[in-house]
């Protein structure tokens, strides 16, 4: 048990860094941040809430964090770092603000809800639902919310998106239903193997009380005991008492054992991803007895998120779709795949950026059967293009707008222009949203001049 007067170390000072010291200063424990940048997002907050709390920027110094009785690392530190490492391998404790969270959220449900993909969309459907549904809801986590603030809402049902990185630091977490959505290759540069990162994700479910998994993806399998009530969902027809597809003369049918629940063609966001994604919130919603009809009215109503999948424009019969969302291989595959199959045409691809390590050849069949045209720029463009060579017509081009003009040149009635960049964007942009407006302006500024 750790004393108020024992310190606390909080490692890192953005936007989770800055609600951790928040929450433990106003608690009254002893607190110290460090942060290894000379300025951190959130250092003048800091200062301007908490004058007093000491701060120290600059390289970790594994000597002082020797001293803490714990360490609060951000997500966006690893623990490979060596000043952690040495300290943790001394006794010192880490953890993250998913653990801190944990450890005051007392007997209020929470759902955790991780994956490769898909995760932001089917946190926000769920926490619309559970509004419809009447529930006091507060919806936090990787999604841009750090979790510690969510507490001074006093909701009655928590709904977290959880990366795999806030997974690492966390202990105690005991979800009402925890949710892997699907498991592929990203943040290969800072997990040494697949294996890791697979290790990581499965965290979410220990002291789950049912969990939520897609059958389709052996890894999302859930390593836990079989007293723990599991449901699946899939894009294939499902066995009883699990969600599915089922292919019906009116299209492809949202169903649950052998009832048919909602035709897809229902939906508002589209491709096939974002049907896995709908059945994975109504398994969701199911363990906790939510009513259908309220789950499938909220779903029918919601529209997505900004820059996932955003339809922008339509010209001369060429659609504009903007996925700069679409950060990694896995999520460029799926929207490349689920959008390339409704089309009359073809895809012009604008793809690249910083890639995370990643392995682009898992690329290879999606873009030899949907991409006419691939349009590649920054950091990791032309391995990019190397990896998925022969697959498509392929041409390097300096920047984003230079390969939304090109596009414009090469699209041809019934194409799809599609931004699923495969990457990061911190080679170009200060952050995926920032890369996702670039591009909707530039296709707007065009179409405009036509
Ligand atoms: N950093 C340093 N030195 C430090 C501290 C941080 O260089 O001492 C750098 C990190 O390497 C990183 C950046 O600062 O590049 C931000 O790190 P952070 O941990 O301070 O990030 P926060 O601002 O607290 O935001 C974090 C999540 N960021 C990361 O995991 C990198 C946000 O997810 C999340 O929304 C927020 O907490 C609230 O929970 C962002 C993200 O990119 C959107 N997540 C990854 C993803 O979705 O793929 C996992
Ligand atoms: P995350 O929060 O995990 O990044 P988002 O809901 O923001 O997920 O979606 C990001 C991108 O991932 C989307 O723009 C789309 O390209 C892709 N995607 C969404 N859902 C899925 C899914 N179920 N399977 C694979 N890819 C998906």
């Amino acid at each position: 048990m750790i004393t108020s007067d024992q310190l606390r170390i909080v490692i890192g000072l953005g936007k989770t860094g800055y609600s951790c010291a928040r929450f433990l200063a106003e608690q009254g424990h002893r607190v110290m941040v460090v942060d290894s940048r000379q300025s951190p997002p959130y250092l003048p907050q800091l200062q301007q809430d908490f004058p007093e709390l000491p701060i120290k920027l600059g390289v970790f110094d594994s000597n002082l964090l020797k001293q803490a009785s714990e360490l609060i690392v951000s997500p966006g530190i690893a623990l490979a770092e060596p000043a952690i490492a040495e300290a943790v391998a001394s006794g010192v404790p880490a953890i993250g603000d998913i653990e801190l969270f944990a450890r005051a959220v007392g007997n209020t449900p929470v759902i955790a809800i991780t994956g490769s993909n898909g995760k932001s969309t089917v946190t926000t459907l769920v926490g619309e639902i559970a509004q419809a549904a009447g529930i006091k809801v507060a919806v936090g986590g990787n999604i841009g919310r750090p979790v510690l603030e969510l507490l001074t809402e006093k909701a009655d049902l928590y709904v977290l998106e959880l990366s795999s990185f806030q997974l690492e630091t966390t202990y105690s977490l005991q979800p009402a239903v925890a949710c892997i959505l699907n498991i592929s290759p990203d943040h290969m540069d800072r997990y040494a193997d697949l294996a890791a990162y697979h290790q990581a994700k499965q965290r979410i479910y220990r002291g789950a009380q049912s969990v939520v998994f897609n059958r389709q993806d052996a890894l999302t399998q859930p390593l836990v005991p079989s007293s723990v009530p599991q449901v699946s969902f899939g894009l294939n027809e499902p066995d009883l008492k699990h969600f599915g597809c089922r292919q019906s003369n009116n299209g492809v049918q949202l169903s649950y054992g052998l009832n048919d629940w909602l035709e897809s063609s229902q939906l508002l966001i589209k491709g096939r991803h974002n049907q896995a994604n709908v059945l994975a919130a109504l398994a969701i919603g199911q363990q906790l007895q939510w009513s259908k009809t309220t789950m499938l009215a909220a779903i029918q109503q919601f529209k997505g998120l900004p820059h996932r999948c955003e339809w922008v424009a339509e010209y001369n019969q060429i659609t504009f779709i903007n996925d700069t969302k679409a950060t990694n291989v896995g999520a460029a595959k799926a929207s490349i795949e689920g959008l390339g199959e409704q089309l009359t045409g073809k895809i012009i691809l604008l793809a690249g950026g910083d890639g995370k390590g990643a392995d682009f050849s898992e690329l290879k069949p999606a873009i030899a059967k949907y991409v006419k045209c691939l349009l590649t720029y920054g950091d990791d463009g032309e391995r990019l293009a190397a990896e998925v060579t022969g697959a498509a017509f392929q041409q390097p081009v300096a920047d984003l707008v230079e390969a939304v003009k090109k596009a414009f040149h090469y699209a041809e009635p019934g194409d799809l222009v599609l931004l699923a960049p495969a990457c990061a964007s911190f080679d170009m942009f200060s952050n995926f949203e920032q890369r996702g407006e670039v591009f909707k302006k530039e296709v707007m500024r065009l179409v405009d001049a036509q």
